[in-house]
């Protein structure tokens, strides 16, 4: 059993689709989607603006390497290509957190070493979970501490759309 927050971002194809497309795969096991954001590309490679949310996920069958690998495969399925590292991307999943769990492992780094940094994760984790903390150099965060903590110019740039990822029923 893990419970998982997930990153996703696209700015290659249908950006939409492509989110959710993890989503819909997740079905029951998704227990929080936030709205989607357009955000400008982060890492200085010049691209398209990326679209963003974050996700929090629960499976009984899943351990923390079992999301990578969910990750990575619906990746392939969006006909990901990896060439320049931060550059555009049909679909991203990112591994923030999975159970509180700090590793070094370079496979799956926990948490996500450049989450904290990130107001495309922060802002629409914050909004599905106001009371989220992060783990940074070993102490836990608020991740509003976090999101204080950035540029405002960064934050301001994270744009809330009327996408919904998850069909209002
Ligand atoms: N890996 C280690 N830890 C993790 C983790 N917690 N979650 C390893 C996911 N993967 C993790 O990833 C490279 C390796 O990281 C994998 O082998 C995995 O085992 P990758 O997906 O192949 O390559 P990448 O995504 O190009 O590199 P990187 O450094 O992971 O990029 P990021 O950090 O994912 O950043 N700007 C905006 N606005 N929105 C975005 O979504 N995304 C990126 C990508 C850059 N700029 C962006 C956005
Ligand atoms: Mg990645």
């Amino acid at each position: 059993m893990s419970r998982v927050v997930l990153s996703i971002g696209s700015n290659l194809g249908d950006p939409l689709a492509n989110l959710r497309s993890v989503v819909d795969t997740l079905g029951e096991r998704l227990i929080a989607a936030s709205a989607v954001y357009v955000t400008p590309p982060w890492g200085g490679v010049e691209q398209q603006d990326f679209l963003n949310a974050t996700l929090i996920a629960q499976d009984p069958a899943l351990d923390c390497r079992g999301w990578l690998r969910f990750g990575q495969d619906l990746e392939r399925q969006a006909d990901r290509v990896r060439d320049v590292r931060w550059g555009p991307r049909s679909l991203d999943v990112d591994v923030v957190d999975c159970d509180g769990i700090v590793s070094a492992d370079p496979e799956l780094t926990l948490p996500h070493p450049r989450a904290h940094l990130r107001a495309f994760v922060l802002v629409p984790w914050l909004e599905i979970d106001p009371d989220a903390a992060l783990t940074v150099d070993g102490t836990p965060v608020p991740v509003r501490d976090l999101l204080a903590a950035l540029d405002p110019a960064d934050v301001a740039g994270v744009r809330r759309t009327d996408a919904e990822l998850v069909a209002s029923s």
